[in-house]
């Protein structure tokens, strides 16, 4: 594995089991161009890597104070409005790579997940946070507006008016509020943040891989279909998952009453 980056650390921490760090922690970990273009390379990394050597993704940040304290200040500061717009778009594809990548991404969150941060976080397929995790879309107080896909994800999260809520306030949320409106969901105190982590990839890595994928796009597109159409999608989808080895052997290992075992075969 390559080790190119300067401002995230790309590791194997078990068998297939990579944890992405958001590595600046003396600007708290704030999400400048450059770490988004490694970001984008370290998913085109695992995204081009079989099953037996990527099989899940975590995100974390470097340092007990934050997740990521936003999109970096300093830079935008120098933004005019095109610049803006390629930098919104930037965060956007990036974020949108953790989608399309067919592996499970679990946010690890600790302290400030703030403005693109929270982007960052609500882009992942689930949130496990620490109890000091705060989250925020902060920008209104920058005369800004989320502009990392924090407007769509947020309202598919929490709800309309929770998410104008948050976004017109730019109000802070603790950890237990953030669960409490479904943003987030585990809260744990932060000794306890990875090996909780650890113990949900334990249950994933148990089950079919092809079967996590596929519920994984089944989602994701239901999240941009009518209900009619994210349906029939998922009959579809459904119907597919019949052909796999991995479903075969999950329906008769539950006859023969006993473990299957999954080779992450389609
Ligand atoms: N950007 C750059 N540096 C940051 C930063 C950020 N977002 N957040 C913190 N830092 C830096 C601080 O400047 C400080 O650096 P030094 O002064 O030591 O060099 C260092 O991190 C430590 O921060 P503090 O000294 O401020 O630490 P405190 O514990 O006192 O305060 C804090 C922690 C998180 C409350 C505070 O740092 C803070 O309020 N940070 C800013 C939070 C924020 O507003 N985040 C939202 C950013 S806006 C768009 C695309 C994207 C976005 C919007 C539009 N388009 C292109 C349209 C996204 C916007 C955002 O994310």
């Amino acid at each position: 594995m390559s080790n190119q980056y300067q401002n995230i650390k790309l590791e194997q921490h078990a068998n297939g089991v990579w944890f992405l760090t958001l590595n600046r922690p003396q600007a708290l970990n704030a999400l400048n161009s450059q770490m988004l273009n490694e970001i984008s390379s370290a998913v085109r990394e695992l995204s081009e890597m079989d099953y037996d050597h990527a099989k899940v993704l975590v995100i974390t940040g470097a340092g007990e104070k934050a997740f990521v304290a936003g999109a970096d200040i300093k830079e935008m500061s120098d933004l005019n409005s095109d610049q803006a717009k390629s930098f919104a778009e930037k965060g956007q594809s990036v974020f949108h790579e953790f989608n399309l990548l067919k592996i499970p991404v679990i946010a690890a969150v600790n302290g400030f997940t703030l403005g693109g941060g929270c982007e960052l976080a609500l882009a992942c397929d689930f949130i496990i946070a620490s109890e000091n995790a705060k989250f925020g879309l902060p920008e209104v107080s920058l005369g800004l507006i989320p502009g990392f896909g924090g407007t769509v994800r947020l309202l598919n999260a929490v709800g309309i008016r929770k998410a104008r809520e948050m976004t017109f306030t730019g109000e802070l949320l603790t950890a237990a509020d953030a669960k409490l409106c479904g943003l987030v969901s585990t809260v744990v105190p932060l000794a306890e943040l990875i090996p909780t982590v650890m113990k949900k990839i334990e249950m994933i890595l148990s089950k079919s891989s092809v079967a996590i994928g596929l519920s994984k796009k089944s989602i994701n597109e239901a999240a941009d279909l009518e209900i009619e159409k994210a349906l029939s999608n998922e009959a579809e989808i459904f119907s597919s998952v019949f052909e796999s080895v991995d479903s075969k052997e999950g329906m008769q290992a539950f006859l023969e009453k006993r473990k299957p075992n999954f080779s992450g075969k389609y």
